[in-house]
C-alpha cells in the first residue's frame, strides 16, 4: 500500500524519505491523505490530496485558481507580519514546478499541501466562542479576497449556488429516477417542491446588479477552517476549490447551515437535529465585526435568508444525488445522503420559524 503512495509522493518537491500516508479528515469530495516524511531524524506532516476530477472537470483551472489565490495571501500575510505557511493553504510544487501531478496508473490527479500545524478542523462546535472565531476567520478571508482580482478566476462550477439550477437538477432526477428510489422519498420531495420560491431571490439581485457581486469561498463550513488547538483563535481558512464570483449570503449561510446544527450533518435521528439560535447570533457578530463597513444593506437583510437558501439548497443536492444513485457526495453507509437530505429539510423548517429572531439579531449588531 505504502509503494503505491511513494511513487506520487516522490513526485512532489520534498525532502526525506516517506513513513507513512494514510486517509485523512472528513471532507465529501477529494480523497485527502495524511503524509509523514522523515528527513535526518526529524518526520514533518503534508497533506495529499486526489482531487475528484468527475467533481471539478478543468482541474488545470482550478489548480491555476489555487496558485493565484494561495500565492496571493500568502504575499498579504507576510507583509501584515504573520506567518504565510500556518495562516494559508500553501501549495507544494511537483519536482518539475507544476501544481499537481497526474497518476496514469489510477488516472487520479494529486496535490500536495503544507500541513497547517497545531490547528483544528472542527466537524462540530458546542461552544459559541470557537463558532464565532470561525465566522472572525471566513469574515477576514472575505476582506482579504476583496483585494484580490475576480477576472484571473476560472469559474470552476458553474452555477454553483445556482438554487434555480440546483432544483433543475432536483426535478431532472426525479423524472429519471435512474435507481428507482423516488418512491421512498415523496415527503422529502414534496418539502422541497413545495419551497420552489426560495430559489431565485438572491440569484435575481447578483442578476439585477442590486446585489454585489464579490470573490467568495462558497463552501464554508466548519471543517474549512482551521482554529488554534490551544487558544481557538483562527489560523487559516481551507479548502479553496470553489473560489468564485457569489455573494456574501452564500458564504454566511453555508456556515450557519453546519455549524448552527446540534447534530451531525449525516444524523439519522432527526430528534437529535435542531438549529441552534445561540451559535447563530456568536456566528453572526464575529461576521459582520470582521467585515466592519463593507457589508451593503442588501446583503445585511439577505443574510438570515442565505441561512435558509444554503440549507434548503443543500438539501436538494443531497436528495438529487440520493436519487442518481450516490454520486457525487463520498458516501460510506446505504441511506446517508437521505439521511443528510432530511437532516438539512428539518433545519430549514427550524429555521424558517426563528427567521425573524434572526433576522433581529443582524440588525441589532452595532459595528
Ligand atoms: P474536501 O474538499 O474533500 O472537503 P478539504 O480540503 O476540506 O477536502 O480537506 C479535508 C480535511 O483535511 C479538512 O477538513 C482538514 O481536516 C484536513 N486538511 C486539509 N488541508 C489541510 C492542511 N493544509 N493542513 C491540515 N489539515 C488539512
Ligand atoms: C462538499 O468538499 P466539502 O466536503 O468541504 C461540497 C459543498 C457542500 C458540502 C456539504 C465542491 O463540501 O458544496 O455544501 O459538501 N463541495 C462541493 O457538506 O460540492
Ligand atoms: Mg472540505
Amino acid at each position: 500500500m505504502l509503494s503505491r503512495y511513494k511513487k506520487i509522493v516522490e513526485k512532489f518537491d520534498l525532502s526525506g524519505e516517506l513513513v507513512s500516508c494514510e486517509r485523512y479528515g472528513e471532507g465529501h469530495i477529494n480523497s485527502t491523505y495524511l503524509v509523514v516524511m522523515r528527513d535526518e531524524g526529524k518526520e514533518t506532516q503534508y497533506i495529499l490530496q486526489k482531487i475528484n476530477n468527475n467533481v471539478f472537470k478543468d482541474v488545470d483551472g482550478l489548480m491555476n485558481n489555487i496558485r493565484l489565490v494561495t500565492e496571493f495571501n500568502r504575499e498579504m500575510i507576510t507583509k501584515r507580519g504573520g506567518n504565510p505557511n500556518r495562516e494559508s493553504l500553501t501549495l507544494v510544487y511537483t519536482k518539475d514546478g507544476k501544481t499537481h501531478y497526474f497518476n496514469e496508473e489510477d488516472c487520479g490527479y494529486y496535490r500536495m499541501y503544507l500541513f497547517i500545524t497545531d490547528a483544528i478542523a472542527y466537524q462540530k462546535i458546542e461552544k459559541p466562542e470557537y463558532f464565532y472565531q470561525s465566522a472572525v476567520a471566513f469574515g477576514n478571508f472575505a476582506n482579504l479576497l476583496a483585494q484580490f482580482d475576480a477576472s484571473k478566476l476560472v469559474e470552476v462550477i458553474k452555477d454553483f449556488h445556482n438554487t434555480k439550477r440546483r432544483y433543475e437538477n432536483l426535478i431532472n432526477a426525479i423524472n429519471c429516477d435512474k435507481v428507482g428510489r423516488v418512491k421512498e422519498v415523496q415527503e422529502e420531495i414534496k418539502f422541497a417542491t413545495g419551497r420552489k420560491e426560495l430559489c431565485g431571490k438572491i440569484v435575481s439581485l447578483l442578476e439585477s446588479g442590486q446585489m454585489p457581486t464579490k470573490v467568495t469561498h462558497n463552501d464554508t463550513k466548519l471543517n474549512n477552517v482551521m482554529l488554534d488547538a490551544v487558544s481557538g483563535e483562527p489560523v487559516a481558512v481551507i479548502d479553496l476549490d470553489t473560489i468564485m464570483p457569489g455573494s456574501i449570503c452564500y458564504d454566511f449561510g453555508d456556515s450557519i447551515r453546519f455549524g448552527c446544527n446540534t447534530a451531525k450533518e449525516d444524523e439519522h435521528d432527526l430528534s437529535k437535529i435542531n438549529f441552534n439560535l445561540e451559535l447563530f447570533s456568536a456566528y453572526a457578530k464575529g461576521y459582520l465585526s470582521a467585515l466592519k463597513g463593507s457589508i451593503t444593506k442588501i446583503e445585511k437583510e439577505n443574510l438570515a435568508y442565505g441561512a435558509i437558501l444554503m440549507t434548503y439548497e443543500c438539501g436538494i443536492r443531497f436528495l438529487t444525488d440520493y436519487l442518481e444513485g450516490d454520486v457525487y457526495f463520498h458516501t460510506t453507509r446505504d441511506g446517508q445522503n437521505l439521511d443528510r437530505a432530511r437532516g438539512q429539510f428539518k433545519l430549514v423548517s427550524e429555521m424558517e420559524k426563528n427567521l425573524d429572531k434572526m433576522q433581529e439579531i443582524i440588525n441589532n449588531f452595532e459595528e
